[in-house]
């Protein structure tokens, strides 16, 4: 039989790249993308309509689909959440424990989104350790803290398969980010290819773990697909590519582009930078389910280029 599968959050920056993923390897019927306000008029698939945070409409999703997977991608990022503290709890808590309990109770796997942003100032700072200190200061940072505890949790009193990693600033070309901290690293390209200066929100020496979308996508596909036996960790794992200061992007970008132009406006998104590492190390996700990324910066910044040329021009 089909493996029916849920997505939240499916026209995010995340979603917009594992939906047609999906799709491809289970059938564009099986995947259901659970939309909320904005729906781009070119999707084509299976499409529900509400709020994560609805218990009543939740529940009637899984009554008729009853799913065997869920991504759930649905959440406010860093610099939204600080603006709008309580309706980041709302979301990102309510929704997490309807996922979790219509899982538990439907034997759904589930995957969960959390983030670098679990980190805070008194984690340390370079290799942060998969096992550490987390003590973040956004609230965007204490709903993933929270949420890791409640997936592993619900692993250990109900055995639910729930898998989770914690992704660093994401770098894409097809949907731009929207509400978060490490949204300069997109914003530089697409200023750059449009011969327009850029104002960055942090200061040039500000380093943060990043990831191209690729690998991101295909990691999550890669965690999803492990052995149960083979996942030692129900919190959230340590995800990891890349790292740069955002002073040695702009310079990878100039050997393309070698008249941009970047001034550093730092605003009130650079504590949320500051509070979080440099670099991750994610040996635990490397061990155990053979995890291994494949854009570095070069790379990276060349296909980001190339891909987003042909989308703007
Ligand atoms: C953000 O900047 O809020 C996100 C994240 C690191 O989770 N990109």
């Amino acid at each position: 039989m089909d493996k029916k599968i849920l997505v939240t959050g499916p026209f995010g920056q995340i979603g917009s790249e594992l939906v047609p993923k999906l799709q491809e390897r289970y059938g564009k019927e099986n995947v259901v993308a659970l939309g909320h306000r904005h729906i781009p008029d070119d999707y084509e698939g299976v499409l529900e309509q509400g709020g994560v945070e609805d218990k009543e409409f939740m529940e009637g999703l899984w009554k008729e689909y009853d799913f065997d997977e869920v991504y759930h991608l649905a959440s406010l990022l860093s610099a939204t959440g600080e603006k709008r503290p309580d309706l980041a709890w709302k979301v990102n808590m309510g929704g997490l424990k309807n996922v979790l309990d219509l899982s538990r109770d439907h034997d759904s796997r589930v995957f969960w989104a959390s983030s670098i942003a679990v980190f805070g100032p008194t984690t340390p700072l370079n290799d942060t350790p998969q096992h550490t200190i987390l003590e973040p200061v956004t609230m965007y940072g204490v709903t993933k803290v929270s949420g890791e505890l409640l997936c592993q949790y619900y692993h250990e009193k109900y055995d639910l398969d729930v898998r989770s990693l914690r992704y660093p600033g994401l770098i894409s070309w097809k949907e731009k980010p929207g509400g978060g901290t490490t949204d300069y690293a997109v914003e530089m390209f697409y200023k750059a290819i449009r011969g327009e200066k850029y104002t960055c929100f942090v200061r040039e020496d500000t380093e943060l773990p990043m990831m191209y979308m690729d690998d991101a996508v295909r990691g999550t596909l890669e965690l999803m697909e492990a052995d149960n036996e083979s996942i030692t960790v129900r919190t959230s794992y340590n995800h990891s590519a890349l790292n740069f200061k955002a002073g040695e992007l702009v310079n990878e970008i100039k050997k393309h582009y070698p008249d941009f132009k970047v001034e550093y406006e730092p605003d009130e998104r650079q504590k949320n930078a500051d509070s979080w590492p440099d670099s991750v190390d994610d040996s635990k996700a490397r061990e155990d389910w053979d995890w291994e990324h494949k854009y570095g910066l070069k790379k990276m910044v060349e296909v980001m280029l190339k891909n987003l040329e042909n989308k703007l021009n």
